[in-house]
């Protein structure tokens, strides 16, 4: 069970046919991001703490350890060969990196950013895809989150965890003190159901019909219709709520609402949900935006928003089904 993050990687890409540039480039992530866990773990010593004065596409504040995280991934994954081209939810557009490269990497460099200055887990997220032969352009990284050949996260959290599945289970790798992941658990599986929610309550007003009704029912608890009590819980940082439920299942809800017509949800498709969506249904559990499996949702831009409902089976099923009628 105690395998470094090198003799995992080697065996497990022998033992399911995976190519070593795949590794390599997992490799590059997990360097990187041993690289930003330390900045985060320097905090106001390392004077990383605050905002960046900045602003990324999609309008939002850039804190100081986004632009740095940022800047660490896309150097470190430049000089991977195997890496063709990036995208990242701070950067306007994509960035070609090497040209024979055979992979395309997404990620959102630091999830959880109100969460930076506070100290409270906020993990990298990341999403690999096969390039398309040709000329690298953005509809090469329109694929639908079904087509990742591996995905994963590093949560900051009271440790630094590697989170990833090549598409054969999912592996947990804890940061040791020598700064080397090691495999600390192996195959973790999603229970089908559950009795925890996360959901941003103070949203509820501009919720639509099915999402009111599904968490009424669940406050009701064992008084209403679901016959038992259920437990809430709202890090604010999307790495953090899908670790937990990994651990011990639960539910995760970041609904379409009323506010703006022009995004259907807070969460990127690419950035975010796809990635997760992976890891969710490789442990079991599913993963969709209410009406569509997340993993089958055709993707139209790079930072594209979407609803997002994932975590235990049941659960996700019945969100779904509250949809169709
Ligand atoms: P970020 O990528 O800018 O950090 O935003 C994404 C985060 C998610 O991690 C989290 O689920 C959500 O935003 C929290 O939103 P809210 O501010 O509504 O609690
Ligand atoms: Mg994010």
């Amino acid at each position: 069970m105690s395998a470094t993050l090198p003799d995992f990687i080697a065996q497990h890409l022998s033992q399911n046919g995976l190519p070593a540039e795949l590794g390599s480039v997992i490799h590059t992530l997990a360097r990187a991001c041993t690289d930003i866990s330390r900045q985060v773990r320097a905090g106001a010593l390392g004077g990383v703490l605050g905002s960046a004065g900045s602003g990324n596409v999609q309008g939002e504040e850039q804190k100081k350890l986004d632009v740095l995280a940022n800047r660490l991934l896309i150097n470190a994954l430049a000089q991977n060969t195997a890496v063709a081209g990036l995208a990242s939810e701070e950067e306007d557009s994509f960035v070609a990196t090497n040209e024979q490269g055979r992979y395309l990497v997404l990620f959102d460099p630091l999830d959880g950013s109100s969460n930076i200055d506070v100290n409270i887990s906020i993990g990298t997220i990341f999403s690999v895809l096969e390039k398309p032969a040709g000329a690298l352009n953005t509809e090469s990284f329109l694929q639908p989150g079904r087509a990742q050949a591996a995905s994963g996260y590093v949560l900051y959290g009271p440790q630094t965890l590697l989170v990833f599945t090549l598409g054969h289970g999912v592996y947990v790798f804890t940061l040791d003190a020598a700064q080397e992941f090691v495999l600390t658990q192996a195959l973790p599986q999603i229970a089908a159901d559950s009795a925890e929610f996360a959901i941003n309550m103070s949203n509820q007003r501009h919720w639509e019909a099915p999402v009111q009704q599904y968490i009424v029912e669940l406050l009701a608890g064992s008084t209403g219709s679901r016959g038992k009590d259920y437990n809430m819980r709202w890090v604010a940082s999307m790495v953090a709520e899908v670790h937990r439920i990994l651990m011990r299942g639960g539910v995760f809800l970041y609904p379409k609402d009323a506010r703006d017509p022009n995004k259907p949800g807070k969460l990127r498709l690419m950035y975010e949900a796809n990635p997760l969506s992976l890891i969710v249904e490789q442990a079991g559990g599913a993963a969709c935006d209410a009406h569509t499996r997340m993993l089958d949702i055709r993707p139209i831009g790079l930072h594209q928003r979407v609803a997002v409902v994932l975590g235990s089976r049941n659960e996700v099923d019945y969100v779904h089904r509250l949809h169709q009628t």
